[in-house]
């Protein structure tokens, strides 16, 4: 064995793997209960070092449990251009979290072999994470990970994870996609927004007044230091900055989302226009409190649509042969789908739950809106369709009315963050297309109305008793699961249905939409029940929900 490879078992007596706990990286890295990760970051110091040499380059470490509450955290890998780490080398992250701490050596050399690495070639990873009080000591292991493993690296402290995505980017992209600092983050963001400003008119509906929940973790430091870079062109107020409440308690984009109702912690206008992040700031939903008192979302679906729809008048008016498409997942909002196909004419993909799933499929078009129904998600230019827009916007040739929508262009793919989903870059996206619309957030939520729908868990014994195909719309186990929900989906008027196990719990999750929200809820019941007698459901049988 190398000597580094004798070095990373030595170094493991300091990071010892406690019996019978089984790891899994997952659609959004390795999450748990943060007391039990530390022998999980070390190993994933290990990992971050082989991966770099693969790679012959920078990678990039985040430590985040995102919208998970705050003892859990986790752990996800970023490749070298700011993407989720290869597919293929999650098992290998998965098998050197699960390794013996004698047996980290032998783990090691198998991955050596398997990718080809030259592990004298040198290494050097991008560490963050965000405001967890877990934080520090994970970050701690993960270095102690990196230098048994000889590897130089730079530690960010706190930052959201999609700056730590772009910060890597910048790296390996010698300064092309930005300057690779988080003062360079804020300033490439808020020149693209401030430019896009300047010739906006007198508003009538579009004020630019803000609230923000920053779900008390980094998004609300962050979104405070890029305030002084937007000087007085957007009035933002920042709550749930962490100064009392925790994180993620009763506020964050996935309260809102799943609660459909406003954080704890907002004074809210009726028509005020509110924004919540996540937890680590890669997930962005939009609402506001109408007249009446009656709350509305604005989540990921009405996003893309306003994002897509924007993109679409800008690539028209610049002449350019750009096709634009949106990517989905089986979650979205059947209203969404509905008005992009049949009123905007975009052609919508479906991809399955993971933003991994919709980013690869977002790259089959020129410009690639995707977004989860939850508030994560970005648009993707190819590089030919940059080279395009890019060229049009510098061409004197070109009539001006086409030149400056391509000149828009630049700065909008300047100001999307096309690593991945981002709330900061997302909400200035979204507050752009607003004012140049003159909207308010009713004006918006009026392109189309969402279905009403109900998400819910189910605890089974084992939920890979449940598999699905056709991007998870369609169970093909346990058998007979499809040709019950089939069933009962034909008696509810634009009813919907599907269920999948999910990759971050250890839940099976039920989704149904219908015309009126006490069917989606009773489709969403009559469906669980039938998860728990055909997938092998624990503890009571779902009960059937109470009448308004
Ligand atoms: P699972 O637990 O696989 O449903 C959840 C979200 C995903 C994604 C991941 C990663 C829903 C229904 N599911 O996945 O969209 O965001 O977490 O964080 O929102
Ligand atoms: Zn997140």
């Amino acid at each position: 064995m190398s000597d580094i490879l004798a070095e990373a078992v030595k170094g493991a007596a300091a990071h010892p793997r406690p019996e019978g706990i089984q790891f899994a990286y997952g659609t959004a890295g390795f999450r748990d209960k943060s007391t039990i990760l530390d022998p999980v970051l070390y190993r994933m110091g290990l990992l971050a070092a082989l991966r770099s040499k693969a790679k012959k380059a920078t990678v990039a470490v985040m430590i985040t449990a995102s919208h998970n509450p705050e003892p859990d955290n986790g752990v996800k890998l970023v490749d070298p251009m700011g993407e989720m780490l290869e597919e293929s080398w999650e098992e290998h992250a998965t098998d050197l979290a699960n390794a013996k701490d004698e047996d980290i050596g032998s783990a090691l050399q198998r991955i050596i072999d398997a990718v080809d690495i030259d592990i004298s070639l040198p290494s050097d990873v991008f560490v963050a994470r965000d405001t967890r009080p877990s934080g520090p000591p994970l970050t701690q292991a993960l270095l102690d990970g990196l230098k048994v493993m000889g590897s130089t690296f730079t530690d960010f402290g706190i930052l959201t994870t999609p700056q730590l995505h772009y910060l890597v980017r910048c790296h390996n992209s010698k300064g092309a996609y930005g300057e690779p600092t988080e003062e360079g983050y804020y300033k490439k963001l808020a020149q693209a927004f401030l430019k896009l400003r300047k010739d906006a008119g007198a508003k009538k509906k579009y004020e630019p007044v803000v609230i923000i929940d920053g779900a008390n973790g980094v998004g609300a430091l962050k979104t405070r230091k890029l305030q002084s870079h937007l000087h007085e062109s957007l009035r933002i107020t920042v709550c749930n900055d962490g100064s009392s409440g925790k994180l993620n308690e009763k506020c964050g984009a996935d309260f809102v989302k799943v609660q459909q109702k406003p954080p704890a912690g907002l004074e809210i206008q009726p028509g005020q226009r509110c924004v919540s992040f996540d937890g680590d700031a890669d997930r962005v939903v939009f609402f506001y409190v109408n007249k009446d008192g009656v709350f509305n979302l604005l989540d990921g679906d009405k996003i893309s649509t306003l994002i897509a729809g924007y993109l679409g008048e800008l690539v028209s008016a610049s002449g350019l042969q750009l096709n634009i498409g949106v990517v989905q997942t089986a979650y979205a909002n059947g209203s969404s789908t509905r008005y992009l196909e049949d009123v905007m004419k975009v052609p919508v993909s479906c991809a399955k739950t993971g933003v991994k799933h919709l980013h690869h499929k977002a790259l089959e078009f020129d410009v690639g809106v995707y977004f989860e129904a939850n508030g994560h998600g970005t648009v993707l230019f190819s590089d030919q369709a940059e080279q395009k827009i890019k060229a049009a916007s510098q061409d004197d040739s070109l009539e001006s009315s086409k030149r400056e929508a391509a000149t828009r262009l630049t700065l909008m793919m300047d100001l999307i963050n096309q690593t991945v989903g981002d709330a900061i870059s997302d909400f200035l996206v979204v507050e752009t297309i607003l004012s140049t619309r003159d909207w308010a957030a009713e004006d918006w939520n009026m392109q189309y109305r969402d279905l009403p729908s109900r998400l819910l868990k189910i605890k089974v014994k084992d939920r890979t008793a449940v598999q699905t195909t056709d991007a998870e719309r369609c169970a093909t186990a346990p058998a007979g699961l499809q040709e019950a929900i089939n069933k009962l989906v034909a008696k509810y008027q634009q009813g919907r249905s599907f269920v999948r196990p999910s990759g971050t719990e250890d839940v099976v999750r039920v989704f149904a939409e219908a015309d009126t929200q006490a069917n989606a809820d009773m489709l969403a019941h009559e469906v669980s029940v039938q998860v728990y007698q055909l997938a092998g459901g624990v503890g009571d049988q779902p009960q059937p929900p109470c009448a308004p």
